[in-house]
């Protein structure tokens, strides 16, 4: 998402902490059938590449495949299992402001839906990303412990000038993450698994590095904003990521990121554990655009 797509001011309508009414009332049929049209893809795609924790929140949230779920509904059961709510949000909301969201166990997802025409990729997230991306992982209560945790490191990152490393933890684990599972790698990462074309990409095409999770290293890797990722990072379970906010003292980690270089996006250092040596092929040939990265 890029950064001027973040607005400083609670959009007209917006409350202060950038919430909207959802209205669900208001939303057309053509809308509806936006989300059947993708929930029916992704749900005929994803066993057997979703993580098990995204297939078990998938069933117990009942995400519609009658069109864009009533927040008010899935909230009572999201509520009672990791005390998360989804609120709406008109887009993007400033850092401080998604991480105080996040902190209080209340996950900002976009109001609107995509339109018909653009069904394969869009800038900001929308309602498909954020409540079929993001919401069913919250619903096992490991992941949930980090998001809350993810939002308090993130207010504590701003206050220190590391939100860029912070967003980059957020980023390969929360958007774009995969999993060891006994039966080979899983996606549990939002990014991917509300994409159709990235639910392929990321699990079977050759280009892509694929690593061992590592904190340090993760937050000193830039990321695409703009394309499928270079380089993907495995983790071994979701405890890894709850055990790396609670128990990383972040004041030195960050007094070493100050002075350590970014990773090239599509290096592999001695220290990586290498799931998948990528041949980077896709993003030679110019990715998404077809302009050479
Ligand atoms: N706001 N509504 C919304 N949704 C996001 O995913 C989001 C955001 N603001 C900031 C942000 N994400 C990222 O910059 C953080 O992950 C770092
Ligand atoms: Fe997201």
């Amino acid at each position: 998402m890029s950064a001027d797509a973040i607005l400083k001011e609670p959009p007209p309508g917006a409350r202060p902490d950038w919430t909207i009414d959802q209205a669900w009332e208001r939303y057309s049929d053509a809308e509806h059938q936006v989300w059947i049209t993708l929930y029916e893809r992704q749900t005929a795609l994803l066993p057997g590449r979703a993580a098990d924790p995204f297939l078990k929140g998938l069933d117990a949230l009942d995400l519609h495949r009658t069109g864009i779920p009533d927040f008010a509904r899935i909230n009572e059961e999201l509520m009672r299992l990791t005390g998360w709510t989804v609120v709406a949000v008109p887009g993007l909301a400033p850092d401080e402001v998604f991480f105080d969201h996040l902190a209080n166990r209340r996950f900002p997802a976009g109001q609107f839906i995509r339109k018909p025409d653009e069904l394969d990729y869009l800038q900001e997230p929308d309602v498909f990303h954020d409540v079929f991306g993001h919401v069913p992982m919250l619903t096992d209560p490991t992941f949930a412990d980090y998001m809350a945790a993810y939002g308090e490191g993130g207010r504590r990152a701003l206050g220190m000038g590391h939100l860029h490393n912070l967003a980059r933890l957020y980023w390969y684990t929360v958007e774009f993450g995969l999993m060891q599972s006994a039966e080979g790698l899983r996606i549990y990462g939002a990014g991917i698994v509300s994409s159709h074309a990235e639910s392929l990409f990321a699990l079977d095409d050759p280009s892509p590095n694929r690593l061992g999770f590592d904190l340090e290293r993760v937050m000193r890797t830039p990321y695409r904003i703009d394309d499928f990722q270079q380089a993907y990072f495995v983790i071994p379970g979701l405890q890894t990521l709850l055990d790396v906010t609670t128990q990383t003292d972040f004041a030195p980690l960050y007094a070493r990121l100050a002075h350590a270089k970014d990773i090239p996006i599509a290096e592999i250092e001695p220290s990586d554990p290498v799931f998948t040596l990528g041949t980077q092929a896709y993003a030679r040939a110019g990715g998404r655009t077809g302009k050479a990265a």
